[in-house]
């Protein structure tokens, strides 16, 4: 390219109007954040002429995604994973690595995306050139901005991003969301011990490959200790998630960034005893096709909600279902019918 191809190239993909495709690409193989903040705000949109190009995006970038180690990393509210994020993030930064990190968190409609208010403890990591903060889209279903984390994700490999945490919330079902992108999930616990064993779902805990007990400071040392040995017992009456790997619970102090190191190198041996075994790559193979499906899915039901002849069938199957005058399954291939008989809207 020559340098004044170049300079249109680049005014394409950032201006107002819309971008194109192959010089956001290009922009962000070369690193650009102003690139890759573009391209995730497309991937956001709801927009279908934002959405086509988000997808051309995504399938050129597609041979330049997957190197990096994919993290979750989830807990109650008020756990510390901001500020562990923020200790890590600077941690592995400091290795030479980049660190991207993203959230998932469908309340952050109401609440306004949940990293944002986090961004002022990761002030440092915000600041940070080898680092990429992006807050969770906000609105929609769970299942949407899933999706748009998982192509927020591709795009930040895309970028050269080699670590890439999900945060999460640890109530309701967005851990499995993120567990369902991810290599490794982290779950950060307090040393609040069996207490707070109580108050954790044990779905939860299964989908744990490394717990870390956090605010293993001060006065909390003797906590943690004996809520890291509970940990480790309650694990050890769970059936592994991965006959590749056992879960480990490890101590760490995020304010006084200790046990950094040690959370790094457990991610490292996962890493490398599931690569070992195939599983990684089996993993990855498996979440990319149930990510097909769940699109799917949510395609069809997408379609159907926008259907108006099935809006005004809706109510009546559902009273003939309720009430006995109709099977279940008739009245849903009765709708699906509209659907697929379109032949567009999905
Ligand atoms: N003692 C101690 N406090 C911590 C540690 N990490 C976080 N905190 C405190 O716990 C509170 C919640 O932290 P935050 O990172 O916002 O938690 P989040 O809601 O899980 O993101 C804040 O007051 C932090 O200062 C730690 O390692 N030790
Ligand atoms: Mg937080």
């Amino acid at each position: 390219m020559s340098g004044t191809e170049k300079k249109q190239a680049e005014r394409r993909a950032y201006s107002r109007e819309l971008p194109d495709a192959a010089a956001l690409a290009q922009g962000i193989r070369e690193g650009s954040r102003t690139a890759l903040a573009r391209a995730i705000t497309l991937v956001e949109s709801s927009r279908a002429d934002h959405q086509e190009i988000a997808q051309k995006l995504l399938a050129e970038l597609l041979p330049d995604t997957g190197k990096a180690v994919r993290l979750g990393l989830s807990g109650a509210p008020g756990v510390g994973k901001s500020t562990f994020t923020e200790a890590f993030g600077q941690f592995l930064t400091g290795e030479g690595h980049k660190v991207a990190v993203l959230a998932i968190d469908p309340s952050s409609a109401r609440t306004g995306g949940s990293i944002l208010g986090d961004k002022t403890r990761m002030e440092l990591l915000a600041r940070n050139p080898n680092a990429f903060i992006r807050p969770s889209p906000s609105g929609g279903t769970l299942g949407g901005v899933a999706r748009r984390t998982r192509e927020a994700m591709l795009l930040t490999e895309a970028a050269g991003y080699d670590v890439v945490i999900i945060e999460t919330v640890g109530v309701g079902q967005s851990e499995t969301a993120v567990a369902d992108m991810v290599d490794m999930f982290v779950l950060l616990l307090s040393p609040g011990g069996g207490d707070e064993l109580q108050g954790i779902k044990r779905g939860i805990m299964e989908l744990a490959d490394l717990i870390v007990v956090n605010k293993a400071d001060g006065d909390l040392i003797p906590a943690a200790r004996r809520a890291q040995i509970e940990y480790k017992t309650a694990l050890h009456l769970m059936r592994p998630k991965n006959a590749a790997w056992t879960a480990h619970v490890l101590l760490a102090s995020a304010i006084k960034g200790e046990g950094l190191a040690e959370v790094w190198k457990a991610v490292r041996d996962h890493h490398e005893a599931l690569k070992g075994a195939g599983e990684l790559d089996r993993q990855r193979k498996a979440q990319a096709k149930a990510w097909m499906w769940t699109e799917i899915r949510e395609g069809l039901f997408a379609a159907l909600k926008a259907d108006e002849r099935a809006e005004r069938l809706i109510p009546g199957l559902e009273a003939d279902v309720a009430e006995g005058r109709a099977t279940p399954t008739a009245a849903a291939r009765q709708l699906l019918r509209l659907v697929l008989n379109r032949g567009n809207g999905v």
